[in-house]
């Protein structure tokens, strides 16, 4: 099979959208260099003290932040900024959406959303860690400042959304609305190759991933759900599906992507919402299980038709395989028929 670059692939892709100014090549190109700037550090990092662990500061959301989620912000705002191809860009670890105020920024029609290092707690660990873009047509008119309506728009008006997998090799994974493809990255020559054309995800799946501990604060459709993957049924011939949970959405949404599965985050005690975040990391994942054949709801919507009101918006997130998702859905439905 020939060898094709993700950057052969990007120009290719371009032909099938007659009129195509380049722009949004441009965007993941973008990406694709930033991405490789992170990939190399975090390799590092078992041997470069100065780069784990935290950077004394918290984000808006409280949470500590590590000083590679700093350094990965920075490259992927730095790179996206660079090529004049978007006008601004919101991140998990900035308070507000980043205006880039060039004139050539200005006069750029795409808005960028990141979580520039999902699961960076793991890093210290040597876990698998990774990064979620979305990218989005700017509501406001081109030329003038950008807005945070530009940034609070339903999942289904992506243009397309991605993830990098910083795992035993890192891995691109994106989709422009026509199917998901990944791509592999051979560190010896800097290059991602295409080494997952078309993904598709298994209509069913035997994995359950979900933080089991916080199992006494879900509600009784999620409960019993799980306590559904938990059990054997002779007559059925089904057996107990099995529990993996790394901890790190890109990471558990990948594997289950390629073997079937679900991944759950449901509200709990704490968080009522939720942990996961609508805009950087469900919407832009929405996106590519969707185009891989799957679904992702909240509890009681289409992820991709909610609509965002703030920034970091939480919402409980369930995303998989469709047949489990279905199920999952009907024991939600049932609950609130019943109230
Ligand atoms: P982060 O964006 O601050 O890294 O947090 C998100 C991470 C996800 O990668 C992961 O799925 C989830 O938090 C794990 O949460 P928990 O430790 O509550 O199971
Ligand atoms: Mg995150």
């Amino acid at each position: 099979m020939k060898n094709v670059t993700v950057g052969e692939f990007i120009a290719e892709s371009q032909n099938n959208f007659p009129g195509s100014t380049g722009e949004l090549s441009k965007i993941l190109s973008s990406i694709k260099l930033a991405s490789k700037i992170v990939s190399h550090q975090i390799n590092k990092a078992g041997l470069a003290k100065e780069i784990l662990g935290s950077s004394g500061r918290e984000n808006v959301q409280g949470e500590d932040q590590q000083k590679l989620d700093v350094f990965a912000n920075d490259s992927f705002i730095n790179a996206l900024s660079a090529r004049g191809v978007i006008c601004g860009v919101a991140s998990e670890e900035n308070d507000s959406f980043v205006e880039f105020n060039s004139t050539v920024n200005n006069d750029a029609k795409y808005v960028v959303l990141i979580d520039p290092l999902d699961g960076s707690s793991n890093i210290d660990v040597n876990v698998s860690v990774g990064s979620i873009f979305s990218v989005y047509k700017r509501i406001t008119d081109k030329g003038s400042n950008v807005d945070i309506k530009d940034f609070l728009q339903p999942g289904n008006r992506q243009v397309a959304s991605g993830y990098i997998i910083y795992g035993s090799s890192t891995m691109l994974v994106y989709t422009t609305g026509k199917g998901v493809n990944g791509f592999t990255f051979d560190p010896s020559i800097g290059v991602f190759f295409l080494s997952h054309p078309d993904m598709k995800t298994p209509n069913d799946g035997t994995i359950y991933s979900v933080n089991e501990g916080n199992l006494n604060y879900f509600k009784k459709p999620v409960a019993d759900y799980i306590k559904y993957c938990q059990s054997s049924n002779k007559d059925q011939m089904k057996t107990a599906y099995s529990s993996r949970y790394i901890g790190s959405l890109v990471a558990d949404f990948h594997r289950n992507l390629i073997k079937g599965g679900i991944y759950l985050y449901p509200s709990t005690g704490t968080n009522p919402n939720g942990k996961l975040r609508l805009t950087y990391e469900c919407a832009p994942l929405a996106f590519l299980i969707e185009q891989a054949g799957g679904r992702a709801i909240s509890e009681n919507q289409r992820i991709m038709d909610i609509v965002p009101t703030e920034l970091h918006q939480r919402v409980p997130f369930f995303v998989g395989s469709k047949n489990m998702i279905d199920h999952l859905e009907e024991n939600l439905e049932s609950e609130s028929r019943s109230i």
